[in-house]
């Protein structure tokens, strides 16, 4: 269905009705002219000129949306990584050209102004970052679809360094004006907490429970254009913010308490205040579990009273509506509908349930058994009691079904029901997800058979048909077209540009790795991209990097199973070589080693590791017998902005996590369809990555899951290790001894003892694997032309790897929803 668009909302896409129409925001939406305007001005009337050229696509998207009524996706998710909107509008909008020309001739360069804007880091790592890859994809591939999720005023915070330890602050994204977001307080939604519940008699003679609520708190929308690539679509992202039903209380305000009249606005506004920092931790706080049933109510409440439409006859919901659980913390919307239906409704609690069986569906992200999410019954029951009921009754008639399957097996029974009784009574959310959910997921195929074997083992018995693999995906757009311009450039003259909708079209590129020219060009668009992130670097960090090393990148949130330790002993093993000799440095390939990581504020064992690296870094940078060929480059602050110009620069990506703990990872796939050469391990994404790629062209080491298994059984000893090889104790030897810590050996001590005596991610059993890799790594690049032709191949066969190709997973075999027409092209 075409419709030809509104004349009133299509602006002029040529340079002067563009420059026109900058003036005109700067004047009338700044209040300012070029004399006075700063680079935020400019910036800001840039972002809402942009937004006008998507505006009418998003209108009738809307429009088309609800005529239709078509089979639509609700993506709910307590993170959404967007990072910057400005490019990723333009691109989508199609209007670089006349945007750069249009701002060049009022004497103002586009890039100064995309640096004023400060990215949303509405999330800690990849499941953020997957979320909205995921909308990006949904959009381009013009599915119906809606993001839910929370207006954080403080988004993921700010890393520091002082003396190289990490130093938090706060996130002030929204400071300097948020241009990509349109408010609707008047469509904001009441959610209720705490309280009791009671029954009574129904007029039909039913005994009903109800909810008598203590106190409520108001989630006002705010609505964010997501934009399909050039494909006259936009859908939308629906972030909620906390406000107090009446935000000020002029009586007391009268009587002079001043701090007294706004408190019940300070409480209620601290539900969507901050992101929790945690990445694969569960933060057991009573606020969290605020934020999420916070978010899930607000957007149930939406989608059933606003989005449907009045008449809409709920029984045929599953027709209508797939809600897709971003792992287990949306995990609450399965009771809430029940509660809607049954409480608010009138419904039978069968029907419901019938209804609530086939409208969810789960995403497990994760296989660290201390990451599965649970709540205690004391605080569900405190601040849901009537979802701590509903969870109840579907946990018993659970359990009596698996009595009826397995007459006699108290201990399976005891094993599967939703509400543990050890260590403390708590409702564990990924049982009740699998139980509600018409579907779970794992993120890549390792992770989704693990997920069937071991870590849901007794639920995939059960119910063998619930179990599915989708493996992880990222947008082409972002993270090629937009932030490797020079790449797709090439690539585009190559083959065209159907690539950034079908990036399996890379496949093509295969033969092109045997063309010397092309890979003459490849080589120098690498180069021109070191060069980028050099000045970046010295801009930003002061930091000073070679363009002509290699660029060996580990870039993710820091965490022990992710083994940034294992790589910085390799680090320290290099610098051992060459100061005690053994190495002569001119035998040294010039290497950079950049690190980005975030530490969850609380996690002590990462922030040690932080200033460890910092402090190698330090040792490393400054000695003169290595006369600047290895380098430790460690950017405070990694985010995705970062990303951007880091990812496209890398020769060497480090994905070198314990095998089997990794879901997918998806910073893997980035680099690999980037040009870098993978160093990793048989964990996540990894494994298809090395498939795909092929042997040749991937560096692995290490122990395989069940090699890890096998030696956790019979009890793992890295002091063992540690005697045995005297290449690893030369380099903890260091640590130790206080080579970088100005020698002291109390400071990093807890590093060292806990990989001697605990160390639970297998450091020390995997470390001779990766040396022996990483000379196998040296080897390689030094054939520079061998390398690039493995660089060439990486790119041309990591097409798998888009998030369109993981949303058509999604919809084939989770969602059963189809793309419908677009309104308009
Ligand atoms: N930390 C996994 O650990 C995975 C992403 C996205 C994670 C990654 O391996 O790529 O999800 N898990 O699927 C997670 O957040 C709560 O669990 C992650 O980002």
């Amino acid at each position: 269905m075409s419709e030809s668009l509104d004349p009133i909302t299509v602006p002029d896409r040529t340079v002067e009705g563009f420059v026109q129409e900058f003036l005109r925001e700067l004047h009338f939406g700044q209040g300012v002219d070029m004399s006075r305007a700063s680079t935020n001005d400019k910036y800001l009337a840039l972002a809402r000129t942009v937004r006008h050229h998507l505006m009418s696509r998003w209108m009738q998207t809307l429009r088309h949306q609800g005529q239709v009524q078509a089979k639509s996706v609700a993506y709910l998710s307590a993170e959404f990584l967007l990072g910057r909107q400005l490019d990723n509008a333009l691109l989508a909008a199609d209007i670089d050209g006349i945007v750069t020309e249009g701002l060049t001739s009022l004497g103002i360069d586009l890039d100064d102004l995309r640096q004023a804007e400060q990215e949303p880091g509405l999330g800690n790592g990849g499941l953020g970052r997957l979320a909205a890859c995921f909308i990006d994809s949904l959009a381009t591939l013009s599915v119906p679809s809606i993001g839910y999720g929370i207006r954080y005023e403080y988004g993921i915070f700010r890393q520091t360094f002082v003396d190289g330890w990490q130093v938090e602050q706060p996130d002030t994204w929204l400071e300097l004006g948020s241009p990509w977001e349109f408010p609707h307080p008047e469509a904001a939604v009441k959610v209720n907490f705490g309280g009791s519940t009671e029954t009574y008699i129904d007029d039909d003679g039913n005994a009903r429970s109800r909810w008598l609520p203590g106190w409520s708190v108001i989630g006002v929308p705010y609505n964010y254009m997501v934009p399909g690539y050039r494909n006259g679509r936009v859908n939308t992202l629906r972030l909620w913010s906390a406000r107090a039903e009446k935000s000020f209380d002029l009586q007391i305000f009268n009587s002079g308490d001043y701090a007294d009249a706004v408190r019940a606005q300070t409480f209620a506004e601290n539900i969507s205040k901050v992101l929790y920092p945690e990445d694969s931790t569960p933060q057991g706080k009573e606020l969290r579990l605020q934020q999420q049933y916070f978010f899930v109510a607000c957007s149930l409440a939406d989608f059933l009273d606003n989005v449907l439409p009045g008449d809409f006859d709920l029984t045929k919901l599953p027709d209508r509506i797939v809600f897709q659980l971003n792992d287990t913390h949306p995990v609450i919307a399965i009771p809430e509908l029940m509660r809607l239906l049954v409480d608010d409704r009138g419904w039978s609690w069968e029907d419901a349930w019938a209804v609530t069986q086939q409208v969810f569906a789960y995403t497990c992200h994760t296989l660290l058994p201390e990451a599965l999410e649970v709540w205690s019954v004391d605080l569900l029951g405190r601040l849901l009691p009537r979802h701590l009921e509903i969870i109840y009754r579907i946990n018993d008639e659970f359990l009596a079904q698996v009595r009826k399957a397995y007459p006699d097996d108290e201990l399976r029974v005891r094993r599967m029901s939703i509400i543990a009784e050890f260590p403390e009574r708590a409702v564990r959310m990924a049982f009740l997800a699998t139980v509600a959910g018409a579907k779970v997921n794992g993120v890549a195929e390792l992770h989704s058979q693990l997920l069937r074997d071991k870590v849901l083992n007794d639920f995939s018995a059960y119910f063998p048909d619930k179990f599915t693999n989708v493996t992880n995906g990222v947008t082409p757009r972002r993270f090629v077209r937009m932030s490797n311009p020079a790449l797709s450039g090439l690539i585009t003259e190559a083959i065209g540009e159907g690539w950034v909708t079908d990036l399996g079209r890379l496949r093509e590129l295969e033969p092109l790795a045997d063309d010397a020219e092309f890979r003459r060009r490849f080589a120098e668009i690498k180069r021109g991209n070191k060069t980028r992130l050099v000045d970046l670097l010295a801009a930003r960090d002061g930091i000073e990097i070679s363009p002509d090393a290699m660029l060996d990148v580990m870039v993710k949130r820091l965490h022990e199973y992710k083994r940034q330790m294992l790589k910085l002993l390799h680090v320290i093993t290099l610098y051992d070589r060459v100061t005690s000799g053994e190495l002569p440095i001119d035998q040294v390939t010039p290497r950079t080693f950049a690190f980005g990581a975030k530490a969850a504020p609380g996690y002590k064992m990462a922030k040690q590791i932080i200033g460890l690296i910092n402090a190698v870094g330090r040792t490393i940078n400054t000695d003169p017998a290595l006369e600047r060929r290895l380098r430790v480059a460690f950017p405070a602050n990694y985010n995705v902005t970062l990303a951007e110009t880091l990812v496209p620069a890398a020769d060497l990506s480090e994905q070198i996590s314990l095998a089997g703990k990794e879901a997918s990872g998806t910073g893997n796939m980035k680099f690999a369809l980037n040009g870098a050469l993978t160093i990793g391990t048989d964990d996540g994404a990894n494994v298809e990555i090395r498939q795909l790629v092929g042997d040749d062209h991937f560096f692995l080491f290490g122990l395989t899951e069940p090699e890890v298994a096998d030696i956790v059984d019979a009890g793992y000893r890295p002091s063992t290790y540690y005697a045995a090889n005297p290449t690893l104790r030369r380099a903890l030897d260091h640590i130790a001894h206080g080579t970088f810590s100005g020698g002291d050996q109390r400071v990093f001590e807890p590093v060292v003892s806990n990989l001697l005596h605990e160390d639970r991610f297998l450091v020390l059993a995997d470390f001779q694997s990766y040396i022996d890799a990483q000379d196998r790594v040296e080897k390689a690049y030094a054939d520079q032309d061998g390398w690039t032709r493995s660089a060439v191949l990486n790119v041309a066969r990591s097409g798998f790897f888009s998030s369109d190709r993981s949303i058509k997973d999604y919809l084939d075999r989770i969602w059963h929803a189809e793309p419908v027409a677009p309104p308009f092209v």
